[in-house]
């Protein structure tokens, strides 16, 4: 039986950090990440914009409207990381950038991506903007604030109008955002349907 524990150390981080804005390097995820503790693939990730840290092509894009959500998606991240799951990471606001998520999104299927993470708080209109500019599924994450607790990240996430879903997870949902993404992937790709079976094995021996 292969623990949880054990397959940690073992699973290189599998994310393409990028960039938040080339113009201001010192805004890189890269940077940003260093400081909230994260550990970061490479240094080139500071240099450029866009740029892969790993051989293996992402398959998850995760975008969040702020560096303040990096801790909470951590959680997110680290899931992917148990799972094996090959991912990129940026943060862009669909209020403070939408020319950059824009771009991001509308780009990403073509870069190989299968499914979207988006994390963001109070108006959260982050993971409908993005489901605006591609056909890919987008997971939300509603982040917990300080002034409604939350709900209000939630309902702006939920309330999609017909036609332009985004799945949204509970408020602070990151480790169930990972699953899930790994769940999507895994209807067509079977080594992730792998990962989530032996994760429920786990989980009902744990
Ligand atoms: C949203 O506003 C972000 O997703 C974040 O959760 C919230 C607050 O952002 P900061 O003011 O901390 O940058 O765009």
């Amino acid at each position: 039986r292969t623990s949880r524990a054990r397959r940690t150390p073992l699973v290189r981080r599998r994310a393409r950090v990028l960039e938040t804005d080339a113009a201001e390097p010192i805004l890189s995820v890269a940077t940003v990440g260093a400081e909230a503790g994260w550990r970061t693939p490479s240094e080139e990730t500071n240099t450029r914009p866009w740029r892969s840290s790993m051989a293996e092509q992402p398959v998850v894009g995760i975008i969040m409207g702020s560096k303040s959500d990096m801790p909470a998606m951590e959680a997110c991240t680290k899931e992917l990381d148990e799972l094996g799951v090959p991912y990129e990471l940026v943060i862009a606001s669909a209020h403070r950038a939408p020319a950059k998520v824009h771009e991001w999104a509308s780009t990403a299927a073509d870069r190989g991506i299968k499914v979207i993470i988006a994390a963001a708080g109070k108006a959260a209109h982050l993971g409908g903007v993005v489901a605006a500019y591609t056909p890919l599924p987008i997971v939300g994450v509603p982040m917990r604030t300080s002034d409604l607790g939350g709900m209000d990240s939630l309902l702006s996430m939920v309330q999609m109008p017909s036609g332009v879903p985004v799945a949204c997870v509970a408020i602070g949902g990151a480790k169930n955002a990972a699953i899930y993404a790994t769940q999507i992937l895994g209807a067509t790709m079977p080594e992730y349907r792998e990962k989530i079976v032996e994760l429920k094995r786990q989980m009902a021996e744990a």
